[in-house]
C-alpha cells in the first residue's frame, strides 16, 4: 500500500507514530521508522538540548526518515524549533497549538511540516500557511484532545483541504485503517498501540494498564479548565473529576496533574500517575515489536475489503 503520504515522507507504510511525551523516545521513533512507518520523537515539555540528544541518538539507530513532535504549549517550544532547524530531522509534527510562525523557516530548511489539528478551520489555516500535510485528530485520542470525533472530523477536513490528511484517534487495527481510507485519509497516526511495543521504554506497569483497559476506561479530565486530557481511569483521574465537580480553583486542579506523566511512564505509578491513552486502549491486547504492529495494519486486508464488497454487492 502506498499513498501520497508515503511519497511525501519517504516511508513504506502510511503510518505516523503519535508524538507521546515521555513515551516517544529515540528508541521508539527509530523502531517505527525501521518498521516502515514514520517514527516521531516527542519533545513534550523537554528542554531543547535534550531534544537534540534524542535526534542524534535516533540517527544512530535508523537510516530511515524520522521526525520530531513539538508540543507548542511547552515553554521550550521556540528553543526546540531552533535546535530542529540545526539538526534537520525529515519531519516536524506539532500539537496543542498553531505552528504558523515556524512554518516558513522549516520549509526553507527542507523539513516537512505536519501539524495536528482538531478542527476544519485550523486545517484550512495550516494549508494556507504552507503545511505539507495535516494530522486530523479526533477526541478518541489520548492526551490533550479536541471536541470532534475522528469519524466526523476526518471527512470534513478531507473535503476542506487538498494536502494529504492523516487520520488520528482510535486506530488500533486494520479495520480502523481501512475505515480511515474510506473517509478519504492518506494515512493514519497510531499512538496508544505503540505504547505496547517492545521498543517503547515506558514502564511495564503502564503497558499492562493499557492492555487491561476496557471500553470506557480512557476518561477525560480538565474539560472545566479548558485543557481536556484523556487518560486511563485511576486515583488521579477520580481526584481530578472530584475537584472539577466541586468547582475548585483551576490552579489547585492543575497542580494535581504536575509530574503525573513522569510518575506513570518512568515510575510505573498507575494510581497517581497520568496514564494518557486513547479510547483504543481497550483494543490493544499484547506487547510486540513495532515492525509487527505496523505490518498488522496491512496484512490480509483483502479479506475485509471482500466482506465490504459482498455486503454492498459491489462486483
Ligand atoms: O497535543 C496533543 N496531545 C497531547 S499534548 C500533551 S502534553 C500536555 N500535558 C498536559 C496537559 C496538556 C498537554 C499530551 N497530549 N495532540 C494534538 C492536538 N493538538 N490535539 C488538539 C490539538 C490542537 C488544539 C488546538 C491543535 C491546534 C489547536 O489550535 C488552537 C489554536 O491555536 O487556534
Amino acid at each position: 500500500m502506498s499513498t501520497r503520504l508515503c511519497e511525501l515522507l519517504g516511508i513504506k507504510y502510511p503510518v505516523i507514530q503519535g508524538g507521546m511525551a515521555w513515551v516517544a523516545t529515540a528508541e521508539l521513533a527509530a523502531a517505527v521508522s525501521n518498521g516502515g512507518g514514520l517514527g516521531l520523537i516527542a519533545a513534550g515539555g523537554a528542554p531543547a538540548e535534550a531534544v537534540r540528544e534524542q535526534i542524534q541518538k535516533c540517527r544512530t539507530m535508523t537510516d530511515k526518515p524520522f521526525g520530531v513532535n513539538v508540543m507548542l504549549m511547552s515553554p521550550f517550544a521556540d528553543e526546540v524549533m531552533r535546535v530542529i532547524l540545526e539538526e534537520k530531522p525529515a519531519v516536524v509534527a506539532t500539537g496543542a497549538g498553531n505552528p504558523a510562525k515556524y512554518i516558513l523557516a522549516l520549509k526553507e530548511a527542507g523539513i516537512k511540516i505536519c501539524p495536528v489539528i482538531a478542527s476544519v478551520a485550523m486545517a484550512k489555516r495550516m494549508e494556507k500557511s504552507g503545511a505539507d500535510a495535516v494530522i486530523a485528530e479526533g477526541t478518541e485520542a489520548g492526551g490533550h484532545i479536541g471536541e470532534l470525533t475522528t469519524m466526523v472530523l476526518v471527512p470534513q477536513v478531507v473535503d476542506a483541504v487538498s494536502i494529504p490528511v492523516v487520520a488520528a484517534g482510535g486506530f488500533a487495527d486494520k479495520r480502523g485503517m481501512i475505515a480511515a481510507m474510506a473517509l478519504g485519509a492518506d494515512g493514519i497516526q497510531v499512538g496508544t498501540r505503540f505504547i505496547c511495543s517492545d521498543e517503547c521504554i515506558a514502564h511495564e506497569n503502564y503497558k499492562q494498564a493499557v492492555i487491561k483497559a476496557k471500553d470506557r476506561d480512557a476518561v477525560v479530565t480538565g474539560r472545566s479548565t479548558g485543557a481536556p486530557v484523556r487518560a486511563l481511569k485511576n486515583k488521579l483521574t477520580r481526584e481530578y473529576q472530584r475537584l472539577e465537580k466541586e468547582g475548585a480553583p483551576a490552579e489547585e486542579i492543575e497542580q494535581l496533574g504536575v509530574g503525573g506523566l513522569r510518575r506513570a511512564f518512568m515510575d510505573g505509578d498507575t494510581e497517581t500517575g497520568s496514564l494518557m491513552a486513547g479510547q483504543s486502549a481497550a483494543m490493544v491486547t499484547k506487547i510486540e515489536p513495532c515492525a509487527d504492529i505496523i505490518k498488522s495494519y496491512f496484512e490480509d486486508t483483502a479479506e475485509i475489503l471482500k466482506t465490504i464488497a459482498d455486503k454492498m454487492e459491489v462486483k
